[in-house]
């Protein structure tokens, strides 16, 4: 097998990471492969139906070298719905023997990144920005919960080979120009999409002045490309961060080949980057500070997967340290773990955010997933975030702008959007040499012989998982809905207050499509489910399966698109619902909102023709799927087919 990869991909930092743990399939990019996962993280908004799943599909006990269950999302516990999530969480990571971060310990990405994630390492997660590890060297991947309980249960990963894209870095970041804004460079270039079917892989003289704090925001962030992930190679900074950690046992090197030729370039000059800002209401919508320059803002929030390390906050502490953050603005800080957290105190760092004015909020996601801050009515919101997809902060005239730490800090204490060039320069950033890992809130795995006697708690919040029907020879109904490109599964599924229904489908249900069109519910119970049409890359955003198994549930029968984006693609057909691609862009223009349509589904593999009944025309599309996904949609979603088949 090996000789027939493709021998330039076996040079690159992603080659090897693939090769190495390659079970099925040629290294040639388009081509599917099934891969050994070592590591699976899953967090609580994803992470109890993924484990609902686990139970339906009999899997008792991980296989994986590691597994970890992070609670972070949601840990306000408005009601009795959310804590009942978190006893399921905490009673199945015993049974299973899994490690649980518990709520307050941090927030995943940045927890697994300081005590778990390695160099040379897979790791599977379902939340889209696990390749924050990729910082380490680590091929870490986004999926949705059902294909990270099944790698939890010892099953391969199936993705596509990826195109690798070298990311150039050369040149030295001038002061007050941050990590953030390199990959809002890359997004400014390469857009929400212009990542799929791809690897980011970082290279060239530059990389061994970046830290893995700042490598790990940029592959957090490369999410919003789209990308499959993104990589850096394992080095003497990966060491020096490992050691600080005190996980320097765990470092290995790990780098491309000398000879190493990508398959597109990207050349970045870091003394050329300059503050750079997220627009809303689009991580793509990338444009110099000074151009937006002046604007008034009312919150700042800094905080989130993407800026909440230990140099995130201490940065921001020494641009406050003495200093007022505006009057009429609330400045809010997230710090990413725990350990951060207690380093920020000993240090005194604390100290100077506190005493600038800054709130300081628990260690989880927080404000990034509409969990408090919702800012006032169209206020403007600088966060130090990856998304600032519309609504999602919970207010949804609110205008949010994505930016750096250092950005943001001079946005709170000017009150406008302000280049942070402008507020002086900082002394280097140090690094402490230990941080110290907290362990009052991550239980360790229980003994085997102790698991037996734990019993899994679901309380009335939690629904089991249900099976979808086999899919009958011809699909018929109404396209309940035409939407643009660019559909994110915020769109989809909203999350924010609603995420305490996560593991309730029949209730989560009832908001599908909310923010795009709030009677979409109740017209798709009436109509008994029916046909969506979409633009590009439907489906952009979150690992959420939500996405896909709620529209399932409402007895969505195909989503007809220009293309989807990778996560949300896989989803779709762990759900049952048939996602189909227009042969000819153009005629998405020939379909509308209550068009009755019609698909045999017979030959999926051959030709097949969406039948517009109302306009009365035959529409050719394309499956952009495997004869196995074909096999898995056809017995009604994933899970009814392992069932079957049992593989
Ligand atoms: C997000 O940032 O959108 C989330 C919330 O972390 C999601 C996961 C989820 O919906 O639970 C993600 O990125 O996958
Ligand atoms: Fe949490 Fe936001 Fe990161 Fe998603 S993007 S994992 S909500 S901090």
């Amino acid at each position: 097998m090996a000789n027939k990869n493709d021998a330039k991909i076996l040079k690159t930092v992603t080659g090897k990471l693939l090769q190495t743990h390659l079970k099925e399939g040629t290294l040639i990019p388009g081509e599917e492969i099934s891969i050994r996962i070592d590591q699976t993280l899953t967090q609580d908004a994803t992470g109890t139906m993924a484990f609902l799943e686990s139970e339906a599909l009999g899997i008792d006990k991980p296989q994986t070298e590691l597994s970890v269950s992070y609670i972070d999302h949601n840990t306000l516990k408005q009601d009795f719905k959310n804590a009942d999530d978190h006893v399921y969480l905490q009673s199945i990571a015993a049974k299973y023997g899994l490690y649980l971060s518990k709520a307050g310990n941090g927030i995943c990405h940045q927890v697994h990144l300081e005590r778990f994630a390695r160099p040379g390492k897979t790791l599977l997660g379902s939340d889209s920005h696990t390749p924050t590890s990729g910082g380490i060297g680590a091929l870490a991947i986004g999926a949705g919960g059902l294909d990270v309980a099944q790698a939890m249960g010892g099953r391969l990963f199936k993705l596509k080979t990826p195109t690798v894209v070298g990311v150039k870095l050369t040149g030295h970041l001038k002061p007050m120009v941050a990590a953030k804004d390199i990959i809002l460079e890359v997004l400014r270039r390469i857009g929400v999409k212009g990542g799929v079917g791809k690897v980011l892989e970082y290279f060239g003289p530059a990389i061994p002045h970046l830290t893995v704090p700042q490598r790990a925001t940029i592959t957090n962030m490369g999410a919003e490309t789209g990308a499959t992930t993104s990589v850096f190679p394992s080095d003497e900074q990966t060491k020096t961060f490992m050691d600080s950690v005190g996980r320097s046992n765990e470092w290995s090197e790990l780098k491309a080949d000398d000879d190493v030729e990508y398959d597109e370039i990207i050349e970045i000059n870091l003394s050329k980057v300059i503050p750079l800002i997220a627009k809303p209401h689009s991580p793509g919508n990338v444009v110099p500070v000074t151009e937006v320059e002046g604007t008034k803002v009312n919150q700042v929030c800094i905080g989130s997967c993407t800026n909440s390390s230990f140099e995130d906050l201490v940065t921001a502490a020494y641009m406050l340290k003495g200093k007022r953050v505006k009057q009429n603005l609330s400045l809010t800080i997230s710090p990413g773990s725990m350990s951060v957290y207690y380093a920020l105190a000993k240090h005194g760092y604390l100290a100077d955010l506190i005493g600038a004015g800054a709130r300081i909020l628990e260690c989880t996601c927080g404000p990034c997933i509409g969990q408090g801050q919702a800012p006032k009515t169209d206020a403007v919101s600088i966060r130090t975030f990856n998304r600032n997809f519309k609504g999602r902060s919970g207010t949804k005239s609110a205008q949010v702008y994505l930016s750096s730490v250092q950005t943001a800090v001079a946005c709170a204490l000017t009150g406008v959007i302000s280049d942070p060039r402008e507020m002086g320069e900082l002394r280097e950033i140090p690094m402490p040499q230990h941080l110290r890992m907290k362990t009052a809130l991550m239980v360790p795995p229980m003994e085997e012989e102790d698991r037996k006697e734990i019993e899994v708690i679901h309380g009335p919040n939690i629904k089991p998982i249900q099976c979808m029907e086999e899919m009958p020879g011809t699909l018929e109904g109404e396209t309940l809905l035409k939407l643009e490109d660019d559909i994110t599964t915020d769109h989809i599924m909203p999350a924010g207050v609603y995420l305490s229904l996560r593991s309730n489908v029949p209730e989560y249900a009832k908001h599908v499509f909310e923010p795009v069109d709030p009677t979409f519910h109740d017209r798709a119970k009436e109509k008994n489910g029916g046909f969506i049409i979409g633009g590009e890359n439907y489906g952009q955003g979150s690992s959420r399966e939500h996405a896909a198994l709620c529209p399932s549930y409402l007895k969505i029968k195909a989503i007809i698109v220009k293309s989807f984006a990778r996560i949300h693609l896989a989803n779709l057909v762990n759900f049952g619902i048939l996602p189909l691609t227009f042969k000819n862009q153009t005629d998405y223009d020939r379909c509308d909102q209550g068009d009755k349509l019609s698909i045999n589904t017979t030959n999926l593999s051959g030709e097949i023709f969406l039948k517009n009944e109302t306009k009365k025309i035959d529409i050719p599309v394309k499956t952009p799927l495997t004869e196995k996904d074909i096999e898995i949609l056809k017995v009604g979603g994933m899970i009814s087919y392992i069932r079957k088949y049992n593989k």
